[in-house]
């Protein structure tokens, strides 16, 4: 296969060694993961159960059995996660969801934490 035909997605020129010369470029990463963030809801006194698992389903595409056990979780334990995302989708998530709280006068919380 010659470089001009390469159709592997991960092939970088920089990592060959050249015929020529023999001079070895420093190899490197190629392809980078995106980074991933955790969008979370925080539990109050004062939000129903029924909303926070509305929310669930709405934004997360949980089912109601899954959504339930999240709020729960959260009910009891404080926090809980709904989904992790790359940056833009999860900022995209939590504004949904603050605005949507907001929009029904609930103190529901929600944020983002890198994973
Ligand atoms: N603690 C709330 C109640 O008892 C329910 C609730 C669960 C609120 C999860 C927020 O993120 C939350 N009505």
């Amino acid at each position: 296969m010659t470089n001009d035909d390469n159709n592997d997605p991960n092939f970088s020129p920089d990592r060959e060694e050249s015929p020529d010369t023999g001079v070895l470029l420093k190899s490197r990463p190629r392809t980078q993961k995106p980074a991933m963030y955790k969008v979370i809801i925080l539990n109050d006194d004062y939000t129903p159960m029924e909303f926070v698992v509305h929310v669930l389903e709405k934004f997360f595409n949980k089912n109601r059995q899954e959504a339930t056990d999240i709020m729960m979780h959260v009910h009891r334990k404080g926090v809980g996660i709904c989904g992790i995302y790359t940056y833009e989708i999860a900022e995209t998530k939590v504004t949904q969801v603050m605005d949507f709280a907001r929009a029904n006068e609930q103190p529901l919380q929600c944020t983002m934490e890198k994973e």
